[in-house]
């Protein structure tokens, strides 16, 4: 095996001649601002494929949206990367810090997501291409060619379709070892009653036999022979459990780490129900965070509350929803959800109108809960220790916990922050779904 990793190379020598041209006639192809490793993944493969496309002379390089220091953040990156030969410093690959400002980029693909990110969205700019499997934002109809938006367990899977629809392409081992590691981190294996559909069983099984993986010879046969058992397989169960085990070792983090690993931002406009007569957006960011809210607040819930706070501060957030996911000891999926509210922009509509529509959702099924240990106090009226253990997981679950009271809540947060904490009863629903039911809320 060589040291020099084929793709490694092949990016180097794209960034040195994007930066020659400082953007000029190239399109810059972007992952979600999230940064995990579907949109990593699926930013090289289609910036490798718009490259390597038939009767083109085309230029495209991926943007990783996660500056170089960030990457810690994602373990499970990480060890995909160094998979395919991108080690620790990344020059390798273009991050954000490295554009120079001002460039000539005008042409943008997006993957992963299908609406560019503020930031980058000059007078100028034209969206060129969008795969995607998120919600349809119905943006650059006239402009975007492909516009593949459809649903699948990761968008990985989207570009590997697009990369097969040309028999003729030889794609890098190392690239179909990159989309592959996407594809499984994301549908957990090709779980059975999971997030994985055609597409993404389909993919994999082009990318096997053109991934570098250990006597893959045998696995295709095995594949071959009974593609049902296809989850089963050692190796697959394996790697799953690899990239899941780095994704969600965390106790290097802080507070901080935990809310910017996995984060988006949204600005909304607020409907006149909320705002009255003066037009008002607001900023909102959504933070994904793999661990339940006890353990989020454990080891200091002074401090994980003033970091929470000086996050707030540092984004200009006017809400921060704290979306967790975890399992339950019985190994059950779970997700909580944590509301933080800076009354001083709209005054109390604003929570009050965020709260009704979180709790009236019947897609996120919310409970409202108490959390007093941390300081939260909902008033919801039922007795303090059945609820600690619910939140310490000893007793499952299902049991009402009463209505409001109407009494005043208490948070730990400053005077200002009006903050609720519920239960997600669907744990089926990710920051996909949670962002437009956002929208819906605050817009009307
Ligand atoms: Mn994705």
């Amino acid at each position: 095996m060589t040291t020099t990793s084929g793709l490694s190379a092949y990016l180097l020598e794209q960034k040195t001649r994007f930066l020659g041209d400082n953007g000029d006639g190239w399109t810059v192809v972007m992952g979600n601002e999230a940064g995990d490793l579907d949109s990593l993944a699926s930013s090289i493969g289609f910036a490798w494929f718009l490259s390597h496309k038939p009767n083109t002379d085309a230029n495209a390089i991926a943007l990783i949206t996660t500056p170089r220091e960030d990457f810690v953040l994602r373990a499970e990156n990480l060890y995909a990367l160094q998979l395919v030969g991108i080690k620790e410093d990344f020059r390798e690959l273009l991050c954000p810090e490295d554009v120079p400002k001002p460039n000539l980029c005008t042409d943008f693909a997006l993957v992963d997501h299908n609406s560019l990110h503020p930031t980058y969205a000059l007078p100028d700019v034209r969206v060129t291409a969008i795969i995607d499997h998120h919600e349809d934002e119905g943006k650059y109809l006239d402009t975007a060619s492909p516009r593949s938006i459809s649903p699948a367990g990761s968008c990985a899977s989207l570009v590997t379709r697009v990369i097969m629809s040309y028999p003729t392409l030889q794609i890098p081992p190392e690239l179909a070892t990159l989309l592959l590691n996407a594809i499984v981190i994301d549908t957990h294996g090709l779980r059975r009653g999971g997030k994985a559909v055609g597409v993404d069983y389909e993919a994999f099984t082009w990318l096997v036999p053109r991934a570098n993986i250990p006597s893959s010879g045998s696995l295709i046969e095995q594949m071959a022979e009974t593609p049902q058992h296809v989850p089963d397989l050692a190796w697959l169960q394996s790697l799953t459990h690899t990239l899941n085990t780095k994704k969600t070792a965390l106790s290097h983090l802080n507070t901080r780490d935990l809310l910017r690993r996995d984060y988006k931002e949204y600005v909304f406009n607020l409907s006149s129900s909320i705002r009255g007569d003066s037009p008002c957006s607001v900023k909102a960011g959504l933070s994904t965070v793999p661990l339940p809210l006890s353990s989020f607040f454990s080891p200091s819930p002074t401090s994980a509350v003033v970091s929470t706070q000086e996050w707030i501060k540092e984004r200009g957030l006017s809400i921060l929803g704290v979306l967790t996911t975890y399992k339950s000891k019985q190994g059950k999926p779970k997700r909580e959800l944590m509301w933080v509210v800076d009354e001083k922009v709209c005054g109390p509509r604003l929570p009050q109108v965020l709260f009704d529509g979180i709790e009236a959702s019947e897609i996120l099924q919310v409970k409202r809960t108490d959390f007093k240990r941390y300081g939260f106090n909902s008033q919801v009226g039922k007795d303090e220790k059945e609820r600690d253990e619910v939140e310490r997981g000893s007793i499952d679950e299902e049991e009402s916990v009463g209505e409001p009271s109407g009494a005043a809540e208490t948070s730990p947060f400053r005077v200002g922050f009006v903050v609720r904490v519920y239960r997600q009863k669907n744990s089926a629903v990710t920051r996909k779904q949670v962002a437009p039911i956002l929208k819906r809320v605050l817009e009307g």
